[in-house]
């Protein structure tokens, strides 16, 4: 059973503070929000070790690698856009587990599988990518159903899982959520969209109206068509409130996620995800 990690709420922090709190981050460089350098005819470029030709953008996550995957050397692969848009484990585990437990308080229903227990419940990783968050999620509940537009990372995704040896417990889809999401059926939704590539830090506030494809408010409000226990995986520098008002007159929390010090995201869990109840943001350090 994966390690647990304890929760701690953040007394001084409001929710103004929090869309400023990015300032020791610099945003990379870039040519295009979709494929750091692709644009760029003077692009550099490294060689990993794997053999992979990336450029030179992207060797920060190249050099991070075992903190997406602490199993990298065992044959995980990760694509261009993989690169820079997936979640770190540590992050993806804190959020997996604190799904399962709230989710499992909530129902109280638990099966027993080998050694390990799992939430009996079902959750729909909206975005897959690569697999970070839908292993993780796999390692926590009893079912997933992990979606992608794209096929290159689904098919990765896949194999990241069978890595991990948790693919028979998640459904890999391929297809645009947007269009799948009257058809889907689970308790609980998670997403991580794109946000425009490493260029998410260009402006102090992420706005949310103006995300690539879908705005912040349509893709929430395609998961409640699923279910309204959603969490929502986005840039730390965006405004928790504005991120509370997506989904008026549920409880809100807003989490900062963290790897080690470094703040790399935030995550709003709302209706039943959120802990203590209040319609406001309520923000929490993990
Ligand atoms: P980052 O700011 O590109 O990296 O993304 P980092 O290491 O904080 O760089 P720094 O130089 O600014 O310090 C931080 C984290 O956000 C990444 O590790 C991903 O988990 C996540 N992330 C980044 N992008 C561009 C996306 C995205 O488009 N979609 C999703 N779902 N996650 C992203
Ligand atoms: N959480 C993931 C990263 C997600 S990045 C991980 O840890 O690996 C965002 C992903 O959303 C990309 O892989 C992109 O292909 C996918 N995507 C973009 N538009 C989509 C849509 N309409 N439906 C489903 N997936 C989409």
């Amino acid at each position: 059973m994966p390690k647990r990690r304890q929760r701690q709420s953040l007394d001084a922090e409001d929710a103004e503070t929090l869309a400023k709190r990015t300032r020791h981050n610099t945003p990379i460089k870039t040519t295009t929000a979709t494929s750091a350098g692709r644009k760029n005819s003077n692009a550099k470029y490294f060689t990993t070790t794997q053999g992979q030709k990336l450029p030179i953008e992207l060797k920060k996550y190249w050099n991070n690698r075992y903190s997406f995957f602490n199993r990298f050397d065992e044959g995980i692969q990760i694509d261009e856009e993989g690169w820079y848009s997936v979640t770190p484990e540590v992050i993806a585990e804190d959020t997996a587990q604190r799904i399962s437990q709230l989710f499992n308080r909530n129902t109280e229903f638990k099966t027993k599988k080998g050694e390990e227990l799992y939430g009996r419940f079902c959750v729909i990783d909206a975005f897959c990518g690569v697999g970070g968050n839908a292993i993780k999620f796999a390692e926590w509940c009893e079912h997933v159903i992990a979606i992608d537009i794209d096929p290159v990372r689904l098919a990765m995704a896949q194999h990241n899982a069978e890595v991990y040896g948790v693919s028979d417990r998640i459904e890999f889809i391929l297809g645009d959520f947007y269009e799948l999401a009257p058809s889907l059926v689970a308790d609980v939704v998670f997403m991580s969209p794109p946000w425009g590539g490493p260029e998410y830090l260009g402006s102090e506030v992420y706005d949310l109206k103006h995300m690539p494809f879908h705005s912040g408010q349509e893709w929430v409000d395609r998961a409640r068509m699923v279910s309204s226990n959603i969490a929502y995986f986005m840039p730390r520098n965006c405004d928790p409130r504005q991120l509370a008002d997506l989904f008026p007159g549920v409880p809100c929390d807003i989490e900062m996620n963290y790897t080690g010090n470094f703040f790399k995201a935030i995550t709003a869990y709302y209706s039943d995800l959120a802990t203590f109840g209040s319609c406001g943001p309520r923000i929490l350090k993990m």
